[in-house]
């Protein structure tokens, strides 16, 4: 009976490591042009591109709500800047957008011509169990020198003496 409860041990690990990281990974609320916010002069492009979105994560619009507003239209709506047909819309100056599904979603501002200056921002969202890119693990059949094995030269912790 060994050998099954090994598998069994096995067969635990592998669940555990599978799961890591949906469990390890926790939702995200992404304030929309930091600390900015939602306004005129930001460019969302380069802020979209340099966050991650997930299912589970949300964004946070924050605004003055006098001269500003949030509009979810459909993608070529989007480039259009098209409002008229928006598929939501928020209007309260500190709006959370929960975002449930993978996809894109595309948010405009409806005031004047804001969304043609900029006012726009589309998000492409990853399901929670996306893991991007994964160190590949080292190959230990090909290390033929094994204590040679070159040492990480930085990331070393600084200790400080007391
Ligand atoms: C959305 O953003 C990406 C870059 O983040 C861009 O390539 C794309 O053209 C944008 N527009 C639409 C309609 O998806
Ligand atoms: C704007 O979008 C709506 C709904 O998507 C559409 O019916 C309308 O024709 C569009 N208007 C323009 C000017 O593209
Ligand atoms: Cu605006």
């Amino acid at each position: 009976m060994a050998f099954s409860k090994q598998a069994l041990a096995v067969a635990t690990a592998v669940i555990a490591v599978a799961f890591l990281p949906v469990l390890a990974s926790s939702a995200t609320v992404h304030p929309v042009g930091d600390a900015s916010g939602w306004t005129l002069g930001f460019d969302y492009t380069a802020w979209s591109e340099s966050n991650q979105f997930r299912v589970g994560d949300a964004l946070v619009f924050n605004y003055d709500k006098a001269n500003h507003n949030v509009v979810e239209v459909t993608g070529p709506d989007f480039r259009a800047c098209n409002a008229t047909g928006g598929l939501g819309a928020w209007s309260s100056g500190s709006d959370q957008v929960q975002l449930e599904k993978p996809g894109r979603r595309w948010f405009v501002c409806a005031v004047g011509k804001h969304c043609q200056l900029g006012m726009k921002l589309n998000v492409t969202i990853l399901a929670a169990d996306d893991v991007p890119a994964p160190a590949p693990a080292p190959a230990p059949a090909l290390s033929a020198a094994p204590s040679s094995a070159p040492r990480h030269k930085s990331g070393r912790p600084f200790v400080s003496k007391w």
